[in-house]
């Protein structure tokens, strides 16, 4: 029977752990969410890495620096992306120079991509990396890349293949998406800690960020054993709609639907993750939709402008994921 509020926990979100999978600026909202509402220590984000890349011979990761900035209370709230208070000296130097200025790396912002090279061409693996910042910004929860092996997607467009940022910054998605590959995926391997938390006989949740399925989540998937991880795993898998009222929320996602011949809804991002998925977060606006999902729904208000939204779509979350789980013991 689909549900269109939120139960209460049945259990206190103090006890469970949680794994998120997450993209960007909208999965990361719902990162902090769970943070807040977790107890410390008990949320595990893993990452999409497939929007790395070297830029002005700098290793730049921008979802898992902008998981580390919303967590730790330092993101830019205007763009989502980069750091609040950030200045710009250093790009208005380059612009100076006549250099590249399509992708924007801000004077605090390049901070993290110095201190990330520098230790990665040390032989550093990413993963430390990441784990060191997120424990020098103070972040309580687990921060880990999908891989530590280089994955990088690239977007067909009807205009030739794009590496991802150059479609995504330098041509601000204006090119019609084909398809997609993530280069590297077939070579690279999990981050151990990431298939160890799906595993965790423990786990209370398992939630997919409302972020980009193609580009954010796809690539996560893309990593050899991942996926599998999700479909063996023993807590509720549940997904959260990027798309609400037709729209994505943020980004690109609904445009490359409509040019994939998809409808842009959120059946059809349920359709997109049914392999693995136990339940589905719809927004309470897109609530008649749920008859099309061939799963167990919730439809509850998700758009996240406010800390509490965040919170609120985390419990929420929970809660469903709680029910599921329940239902599943007592089958
Ligand atoms: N996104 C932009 O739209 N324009 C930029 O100039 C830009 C710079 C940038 C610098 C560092 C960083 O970590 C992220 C940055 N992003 C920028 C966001 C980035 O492209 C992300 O991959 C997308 O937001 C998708 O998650």
């Amino acid at each position: 029977m689909p549900q269109t509020a939120a139960a209460p926990l049945r259990r206190p979100a103090h006890d469970l752990k949680v794994v998120a999978l997450c993209g960007g600026v909208g999965g990361a909202k719902l990162a902090l969410g769970l943070d807040r509402l977790l107890a410390p220590g008990s949320l595990s984000v893993v990452v999409n890495t497939g929007d790395d890349f070297r830029h002005m011979g700098l290793h730049v990761s921008p979802d898992v620096d902008t998981v580390l900035y919303t967590l730790a209370g330092l993101n830019n709230p205007e763009t989502g992306w980069g750091r609040k208070g950030e200045t710009w000296r250093f790009m208005e130097t380059v612009a100076d120079q006549g250099g590249e200025t399509w992708f924007r790396l801000g004077d605090k912002d390049l901070e993290l991509h110095t201190e990330r090279t520098r230790r990665l061409d040390a032989g550093e693996p990413l993963s430390a990396v990441v784990d060191s910042l997120r424990r020098g910004f103070g972040i309580a929860s687990v921060v880990l890349p999908m891989s530590d092996d280089p994955v990088s997607t690239v977007v067909e467009t009807a205009d030739g293949p794009l590496a991802f940022q150059h479609y995504f910054v330098r041509e601000q998605c204006r090119p019609a998406v084909t398809g997609f590959r993530f280069e590297g995926a077939a070579a690279a391997r999990p981050l151990p800690a990431a298939v160890e938390a799906l595993r965790d006989p423990d786990l209370g949740a398992v939630v997919v960020c409302p972020s980009n399925p193609f580009v954010s989540v796809d690539p996560i998937l893309s990593v050899p054993g991942i996926r599998a991880a999700l479909i063996d795993c023993a807590a509720p898998v549940i997904a959260v709609s990027p798309i609400v009222g037709g729209r994505a929320i943020k980004g690109p996602a609904a445009k490359m639907m409509a040019e994939l011949g998809l409808a842009a809804t959120p059946a059809a991002v349920a359709a997109h993750y049914a392999a693995f998925v136990d339940g589905f977060v719809l927004d309470a606006t897109d609530a008649e939709q749920r008859h099309a999902i061939a799963l167990p729904t919730v439809a509850v208000p998700s758009v996240m402008r406010t800390l509490d939204d965040r919170i609120a779509l985390a419990r929420a979350v929970l809660s469903f994921a709680d029910g599921l789980h329940v239902q599943r013991l007592a089958s």
